[in-house]
C-alpha cells in the first residue's frame, strides 16, 4: 500500500496518518486554514484588485509554503533511491532477480478463469516513500517467500495469467516534476483544505496537478469569461447574466443554474458584493451544491468496508467509460491497501473479458470470467461472489455492459445481476455507480436516468472531464439526479481517476491561472 486514497492520508510507519478531509470541516477562504497552511491565492486575481500589497504578502506565505512542501518531497525521492540502489546490491547479491511466474496448471472444466491476488497485505507492503524499483524488489522478495511456503488448497478454479511475473502497479507511480506553476496551484489547493507542508504527498500533487490540467476546457470558459473580465467593481446585474450563460454553456442545468444565481442575487441585494468576495461566495454555493447529496448519504468517501464483502457494479450506457473506470478502482484499492477482484459481465462485446483482463493484469488484480460465448453476466456474478468469499476478498468490481440487443434486455440484464448479487450476498455492501461520460454533457445524464430504476443507483463516477468543456454537468448530476458523485475521471491513464472532492473540483473549475 502506498496511499489511501480513500481516506486521504499517507501511510508511513513513522507518522501518523493524515486526517480524513472531512467536508463538514472542508475551510472556505473565511475559515482559516491551519497555521502552517497559508491563506490560498486561489482567489488572487480579486485579491490583487483588492489589496496589492496583502496579496503579494499572501503569494509570499504560499510560494514559501509550496517551496518547503516541494523541498521535502525532493529530499525524499532522493532517500527513496538511495534506498533503491541499497535494495538492488542486496537483492542481486542474494538470490535470482528473475520470479518465475505463479503457473497453475489450468482447470479442465472450469468456467470461470481467476488469477490469484498478489497485493502484498500491508503489513509486507513496501515503504510509501520507496521508489517503484525498491517496491518491486520488495515484492519479488515477497513473493519469493510466498513460493517457498506450501500453497493452500484454492477452491476456486484458477488458470494462469499472462501477467504473472510480476507485480505491475509499480509501473504507475507518480513522479516529482519541476516547482512549477501546477506543483505551486496543487499545493495551495492542499494548503487551502488544512494541510501542513510535511503532510503534502506526491500522489496528491499528481492528481490534483492532472485534474486541473483536466478540467482546461471548462475552465477555460469560466476563466475568460468571468475571473479576467470582473474588474474592481462589486458585482453587477451584468456579471450575474455572464455567469448564469457560462454555467449553462458548461452544461450545468437550469436546475443548478437557477439555485447558485439565486443565491448570489439574494446576497447582492443584501450588500455591496466586492469580486473576491464575489468568487468565495460563488465558489462556497457550488461546494454546497455538490455535496448535498454526499451529505444526504452520510458517507463522506465511498470506501470498500474493510469487515464485509464490497461489491460495486460498474452501469453505463455503451463507451461512456465503464471497463476504463473499473480498471482504474481496481488500481485505485490495492494502491489503498484492498484486495480486490474483478468479475467480467459484460459478456455481450466479444472483446470485452480481454479488455477487462488488460486491466486487471496491470494491478494484479484477479478476473473471473467465462470465455465462452453469449455467457450468462449473473452466472459471471455469481462465480465471482464465491470466488472472492473463499479468498476474502474486500472488493468485487463488476463490468456491466453498456449495450445489448435492445434497452429492455440491458435492464433486464441489469436487474438479474442485482438480484444475484442480493441473493448470493446478502451481507454485503453493494454500490451501485453510473457512470458518466461528462462529454455528453446533459444528453448522458438524461439518458443514464434510465438505469436508476434497473440497477437502484447510489453514486455517480464522471468521466472523461479532460476534454470537454462540459465538466459543469456534475452540478447537474447533483441537483438533477441527486445522486453522489463518488469518483471523477480525467484521463485514460491508470491515475486519473480519484475520489470525489467538491473543493478540489470547484478550486480546479475556478482557477484563475
Ligand atoms: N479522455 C478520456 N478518455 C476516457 C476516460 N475514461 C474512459 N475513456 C476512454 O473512453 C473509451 C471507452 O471506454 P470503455 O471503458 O471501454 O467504455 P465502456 O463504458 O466500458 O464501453 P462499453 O463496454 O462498450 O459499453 C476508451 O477509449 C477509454 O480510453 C477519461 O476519463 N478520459
Ligand atoms: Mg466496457
Amino acid at each position: 500500500m502506498v496511499y489511501d486514497w480513500f481516506n486521504r492520508g499517507s501511510v508511513p510507519p513513522e507518522t501518523p496518518a493524515d486526517p480524513p478531509v472531512d467536508s463538514e470541516a472542508k475551510p472556505d477562504q473565511s475559515s482559516a486554514p491551519q497555521p502552517t497552511a497559508p491563506e490560498p491565492s486561489v482567489t488572487k486575481p480579486a485579491e490583487v484588485q483588492a489589496s496589492e500589497s496583502q496579496s503579494s504578502e499572501s503569494e509570499d506565505d504560499s510560494l514559501e509554503w509550496a517551496r518547503q512542501a516541494y523541498a521535502r518531497l525532493k529530499a525524499q525521492k532522493a532517500e527513496a533511491v538511495e534506498a533503491a540502489k541499497t535494495v538492488q546490491a542486496d537483492s542481486t547479491s542474494e538470490q535470482n532477480v528473475v520470479v518465475p511466474p505463479v503457473m497453475e496448471p489450468p482447470a479442465a472444466s472450469a468456467p470461470a478463469a481467476v488469477v490469484p491476488p498478489v497485493v502484498a497485505p500491508p503489513q509486507a507492503a513496501p515503504a510509501p516513500a520507496l521508489s517503484f524499483l525498491e517496491q518491486a524488489a520488495a515484492q519479488r522478495d515477497q513473493r519469493q517467500q510466498e513460493l517457498e511456503q506450501p500453497a493452500e488448497p484454492d477452491p476456486v478454479p484458477v488458470v494462469p495469467s499472462a501477467a504473472q511475473a510480476a507485480p505491475k502497479i509499480d509501473e504507475d507511480e507518480p513522479s516529482l516534476g519541476d516547482f512549477d506553476d501546477a506543483f505551486t496551484w496543487s499545493a495551495e489547493v492542499l494548503a487551502a483544505q488544512g494541510r501542513s507542508a510535511e503532510q503534502v504527498t506526491l500522489e496528491e500533487i499528481d492528481w490534483l496537478g492532472r485534474l486541473r490540467q483536466g478540467m482546461e476546457k471548462t475552465r477555460q470558459g469560466f476563466v475568460t469569461g468571468l475571473l479576467e473580465n470582473l474588474g474592481d467593481d462589486p458585482l453587477t446585474p451584468e456579471v450575474l447574466d455572464d455567469l448564469e450563460s457560462l454555467l449553462l454553456r458548461a452544461d450545468a442545468g437550469v436546475q443548478a443554474t437557477d439555485q447558485v444565481l439565486d443565491a448570489l442575487r439574494q446576497r447582492m441585494n443584501e450588500q455591496v458584493v466586492d469580486p473576491s468576495e464575489g468568487i468565495r461566495f460563488l465558489k462556497e454555493q457550488l461546494r454546497d451544491l455538490l455535496d448535498e447529496p454526499i451529505k444526504a448519504s452520510a458517507v463522506e468517501v465511498l470506501a470498500p468496508q474493510r469487515d464485509r464483502l464490497n461489491v460495486w457494479l460498474l452501469v453505463g450506457v455503451n463507451g461512456v467509460g465503464k471497463t476504463t473506470t473499473l480498471g482504474k478502482l481496481a488500481n485505485l484499492a490495492v494502491r489503498s491497501g484492498y484486495s480486490a477482484l474483478i468479475a467480467a459481465a459484460d459478456t455481450f462485446r466479444a472483446a470485452a473479458v480481454q479488455q477487462v483482463q488488460v486491466w486487471g493484469d496491470r494491478s494484479d488484480v484477479p478476473v473471473v470470467a467465462n470465455p465462452s460465448a453469449n455467457a450468462d453476466p449473473a452466472a459471471v456474478v455469481f462465480d465471482a461472489i464465491g470466488a472472492a468469499r473463499s479468498k476474502g476478498t474486500d472488493l468485487v468490481l463488476v463490468d456491466t455492459a453498456g449495450r445489448l440487443q435492445t434497452k429492455h434486455n440491458l435492464m433486464e440484464e441489469l436487474e438479474k445481476i442485482r438480484r444475484v448479487v442480493d441473493r448470493l450476498a446478502p451481507d454485503a455492501h453493494v454500490e451501485s455507480l453510473l457512470v458518466l461520460d461528462a462529454s455528453q454533457g446533459q444528453n448522458g445524464l438524461k439518458q443514464a436516468m434510465a438505469f436508476a430504476r434497473a440497477a437502484g443507483l447510489t453514486g455517480v463516477v464522471i468521466t472523461k472531464l479532460d476534454g470537454t468543456a462540459r465538466g459543469g454537468v456534475a452540478l447537474a448530476v447533483a441537483s438533477e439526479a441527486k445522486l453522489p458523485i463518488r469518483f471523477i475521471g480525467a484521463g485514460e491513464g491508470i491515475r486519473d481517476l480519484r475520489p470525489f472532492n467538491s473543493f478540489e473540483f470547484v478550486e480546479a473549475l475556478l482557477a484563475s491561472r
